[in-house]
């Protein structure tokens, strides 16, 4: 078999999503997400430019060989850039591959570790009473896990707490918007939403949290003590991970539970977490972090150091990408958790897809291949639309993280 063309496919439905479409002389195509939220064009060049002139007349079988020659023949390695780019090349050929072999994906890896995969909702809420409320819907969905954001009093907006509960969407600006942070306010509230959580609804649901790289060392280890006995699922990017040592103070003094890594997009960004077992759980996706063939090296390199997966699920991230994360985390020994942050109706129809939700798991189906495709008629009516993410400033106006 060989590569005949691949081509690069921009669509709006709501949000951007940039998809890559790989043929074959067989009849054969693939698709792979390379949606790199708010700097999405960057990636449509650098497939367009660079890498799809280089693709025709390779064997799509020989994924490794196609992964190493666009990782080591970039010469400028690492970056969310490339690692996307070289991830939806990856997850077109794996679905070629799949469907040559008319199997499902997770057949490839290895077969089922597990019959369905568990998934955590988002649940969120001006205040703690209404956040409780909207965790209370999830559970009623039947989901087993879900994360709670609440807005914070005396601050304006942050994150994860939005107008739509369904289909919540932090890229919502054609220039980016403002938020506001207070640490000390933010410390004060988050105890109390848990303490209320599980007061409601008792220790079996799980409950997970997303700090958002907000926080210092010490601060984050002040937060993981406080929710101790509350028993989190994880405490999630509890402060900026560009220093993996940081995490020694966090870890040195609180057994809540740590997630780290949607950010990351390889194993170097993580090494030093995983070998010194700073965390608990690593949320690098398949979309960011080089493809199926990546992200399989950073869960068996964890899974030496008793680290699961909780791979990053939001909305920015495409179903083409939902789809291939669940043939991986049906197989993947080491599975947590995955992130579910549902789609909206007009996303779904531009990615019919076999993947489908049931008291509380996901199961990827068993079309051939990841069993995601792109409608490209549909497609074509949402043209891309400038959306950036959110920034952050501290009440004084210095820049924060967001
Ligand atoms: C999450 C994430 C998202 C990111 C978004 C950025 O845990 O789902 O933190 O909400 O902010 O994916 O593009
Ligand atoms: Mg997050």
């Amino acid at each position: 078999m060989k590569i005949t063309e691949a081509k690069v496919i921009i669509t709006s439905p709501g949000r951007n999503f940039v998809s890559l479409k790989i043929y074959t002389d067989e009849g054969l195509y693939g698709v792979g997400d390379a949606t790199l939220n708010g700097r999405e064009l960057s990636v449509a060049s650098y497939l367009k430019d660079h890498i799809v002139p280089m693709l025709a007349g390779r064997d799509p079988h020989q994924i490794e060989d196609i992964w190493q020659f666009l990782y080591r023949g970039a010469y400028w390695r690492k970056g969310p850039v490339t690692m996307t780019a070289i991830s939806a090349v990856d997850m077109a050929l794996w679905d070629i591959k799949a469907k040559a072999a008319n199997m499902p994906l997770y057949q490839l890896l290895g077969g089922k570790s597990r019959s369905g995969v568990m998934v955590y909702g988002h649940a969120n809420g001006d205040s703690i009473e209404e956040t409780v409320d909207e965790v209370g819907k999830f559970l009623n969905d039947g989901y087993l896990a879900v994360r709670a954001q609440t807005g914070i009093p005396g601050l304006k907006s942050t994150y994860g707490v939005s107008k739509d509960k369904m289909f919540y969407e932090p890229a919502d600006s054609d220039l980016p918007s403002e938020n506001e942070w207070s640490t000390t306010k933010y410390l004060d509230s988050i105890p109390k939403l848990f303490d209320t959580l599980r007061n409601t609804y008792g220790n079996e649901p799980h409950l997970l949290h997303d700090v958002h790289h907000r926080l210092t060392p010490i601060e984050a280890a002040r937060l993981g003590k406080d929710l101790e006995s509350f028993r989190m699922f994880w405490l999630e990017d509890a402060v900026p991970a560009e220093n993996q040592a940081g995490f020694r103070t966090i870890r040195q003094n609180t057994v809540t539970p740590l997630a780290v890594g949607e950010i990351f997009n390889t194993i170097w960004d993580c090494k030093e977490l995983l070998e010194e077992q700073l965390i608990d759980y690593i949320r690098t996706s398949v979309v960011h972090a080089g493809g199926i063939t990546h992200l399989r090296r950073i869960a068996d390199f964890a899974s030496l150091f008793h680290v699961r997966t909780g791979c990053h699920g939001a909305t920015d991230l495409s179903p083409i990408c939902m789809g291939a994360a669940l043939h991986f985390d049906l197989w993947v020994p080491n599975f947590g958790i995955q992130e579910y942050m549902r789609h909206s109706e007009e996303t779904n129809a531009v990615f019919p897809h076999s993947y489908s939700f049931k008291n509380g798991y996901l199961y990827p189906g068993e079309t051939a291949g990841h069993g995601v495709d792109i409608d490209e008629k549909i497609a074509a009516k949402y043209p891309y639309k400038r959306c950036y993410l959110p920034v952050n400033r501290l009440e004084d106006g210095t820049m924060w993280n967001w």
